[in-house]
């Protein structure tokens, strides 16, 4: 039996890209903090000259996944992380945002190969959505996590592919 997994120490060779909505920036832009703070803390280079990590900004996330599949097709990038915020509050747009950005993503990443994360936060209320931002825990963190798994295990699966 074979067993493959992603680890974290090979984060530095990884070129990663982060889109992040600008709705609901209170909630997003503390989302993209946590993110890149767990990137740095791996090694990853997030200064302003890095070559490691492009940052993109969007609208809403019901544009995530057009840009992520554009970004995802150049070849550029080993895992892509999305980062957006969808509060119910009253208003149906809820459900056709979600589920625009869900399946857009879910499908990039499929027809591209390459790993997207799914950071997008879907709460009934802003106050549950900052507790996932920060006041409780910062999903950022485990979204960018998730990706360096992610990326790591997608070219281990990669160098088995290519040397069989
Ligand atoms: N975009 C979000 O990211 N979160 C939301 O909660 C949201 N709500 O509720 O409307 C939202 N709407 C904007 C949407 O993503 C698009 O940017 C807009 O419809 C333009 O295409």
């Amino acid at each position: 039996m074979a067993t493959f997994e992603g680890c974290f120490k090979d984060s530095t060779s990884l070129k990663i890209a982060v889109v992040v909505a600008r709705f609901n920036d209170l909630v997003t832009s503390k989302l993209l903090s946590g993110c890149l703070d767990c990137l740095a803390r791996h090694g990853v280079n997030t200064s302003e000259a890095s070559h490691q990590l492009d940052l993109v900004w969007v609208p809403g996330s019901f544009e995530l996944p057009l840009v992520t599949k554009n970004l995802a097709k150049s070849g550029r990038y080993q895992v892509v992380i999305t980062l957006g915020a969808v509060i119910r509050g009253d208003t149906p747009h809820f459900d056709v945002v979600v589920n625009e950005a869900s399946k857009g993503i879910a499908s990039v990443a499929r027809e591209t190969g390459v790993p997207v994360i799914f950071g997008v936060l879907t709460t009934d209320t802003m106050q549950q959505a900052l507790e996932r931002a920060g006041i409780k825990s910062n999903l950022g963190w485990n979204f960018a996590l998730q990706a360096l798994e992610m990326g790591s295990l997608m070219s281990v699966l990669h160098s088995l592919n290519s040397s069989s």
